[in-house]
């Protein structure tokens, strides 16, 4: 409702309303005041880059993770892991968007890329990826994070995010220097084509494993609920001991393997699909972005352990590549009995408890029948 109409509807006289007026005015005063003093006036330069730096990180708390965009991959027959994703995410904070998954047979023989000689549906796996990476292009998006359906992430996602901001922000493996856009309005920095984030390994370049920044992460998963393929890469950078369980780690990427989240930017998205499409295609998508990141033809960064994971439920519905047993059977309890690994505390887990209920048992704590009848 237009508050004007509000005013002339209650009668308020024009003193009341001057004096409004001015009050508007004095907190306005104060307010650009403070926020002068604050940091953001350019006469004191160095409060502005921490004051920014932290600005810029706490996009992360927003529903794309400070990212242009979140998009997931999902087959359109796959509803129930499409219920999933958006309900975890609507747990989360995180606004999704839909990118349908393909059927590798109804790819047109003309339209395979040269050198391809995949299956069907290793092929529509790519396929969907490229299809993501186009609308990344189309849409003009600075960066994207790219997820699969059968993901699941840590409760803390965004301060964990907000965590890998402020380092990626202060990133020692960077070879330029932040832009005045990057400082201004990128709180992962653009630097990178690819940053892994949901891999299921990694490996360093063996000739540069002084390459790593090492951080601080309270929401890191302890050693036990680390796989051995991240204990054995984070030993490799240096890791070990009472720093498993504490830390993350960022790394130039080079061998990493699994799809399950990824964020690109869009000259990542462009360099992807020139490689990956326009020139042919070598093998598996996630493989032949890895020997693409061998042969240095993109740049990208792994965090170390990786901050989405496969949930997994047993059985025929976890896949949707391959079914190694056309027999096998559906998983008896599916998402009751799920488990992802890797992560300090599953956001599916938690969203479980955090919609129960107990309707009937609430009355009766309440007393209201009691009450109701005195
Ligand atoms: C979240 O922050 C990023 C970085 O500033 C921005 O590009 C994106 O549009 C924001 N997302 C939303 C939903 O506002
Ligand atoms: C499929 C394809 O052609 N990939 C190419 C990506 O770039 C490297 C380096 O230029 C080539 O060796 C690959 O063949």
């Amino acid at each position: 409702m237009n508050p004007t109409l509000v005013f002339a509807k209650s009668g308020l006289r024009k003193p009341l309303l001057l004096a409004l007026i001015a009050g508007f005015a004095i907190v306005f005063t104060v307010a650009s005041y403070a926020w002068m003093r604050s940091g953001h006036h350019n006469l004191v330069p160095s409060i502005i880059s921490t004051k920014s730096k932290s600005t810029l990180a706490s996009t992360a708390w927003n529903e794309t993770l400070g990212f242009s965009k979140v998009l997931y991959i999902s087959m359109p027959y796959r509803t129930d892991r499409q219920d999933a994703m958006n309900l975890l995410a609507s747990m989360s904070d995180i606004k999704i968007k839909l990118i349908e998954g393909v059927d590798g047979d109804s790819i047109n023989a003309k339209a395979v890329p040269d050198k391809a000689d995949l299956k069907p549906s290793v092929l529509g796996c790519w396929r969907a990826h490229a299809d993501a990476w186009r609308d990344v292009i189309d849409n003009n998006f600075e960066t994207a994070l790219i997820l699969e359906d059968d993901i699941d992430w840590d409760e803390n996602i965004h301060q964990i995010f907000h965590d890998l901001s402020l380092q990626m922000q202060n990133n020692k493996l960077r070879l330029v220097k932040p832009t005045d856009h990057e400082r201004a309005s990128a709180p992962y920095g653009l630097d990178w084509d690819v940053l892994f984030l949901g891999q299921c390994l990694d490996q360093a370049h063996p000739d540069h494993r002084d390459l790593v920044q090492i951080y601080d992460d309270p929401n890191v998963p302890s050693r036990k609920d680390t796989q051995k393929v991240f204990l054995d890469e984070m030993e490799s950078l240096g890791v070990t001991g009472d720093d498993v369980g504490k830390k993350r780690l960022l790394s130039p990427a080079y061998g990493p393997a699994c799809t399950m989240g990824y964020a690109i930017t869009r000259i990542g998205a462009q360099r992807l699909l020139l490689n990956l499409s326009y020139l042919g295609l070598r093998g598996p998508v996630d493989n032949d972005m890895a020997w693409t990141l061998q042969d240095g033809k993109i740049r990208g960064y792994t965090v170390t352990p990786p901050l989405f994971a496969a949930w997994r439920v047993g059985g025929q519905k976890d896949s949707d590549n391959y079914t190694p047993d056309p027999n096998e059977a559906m998983a008896k309890n599916g998402n009751r009995a799920g488990l992802s690994q890797n992560l300090k505390s599953s956001a599916r887990l938690a969203m479980v408890g955090q919609l129960a209920m107990d309707n009937w048992g609430d009355y009766a704590r309440e007393g209201l029948e009691a009450k109701a009848n005195t």
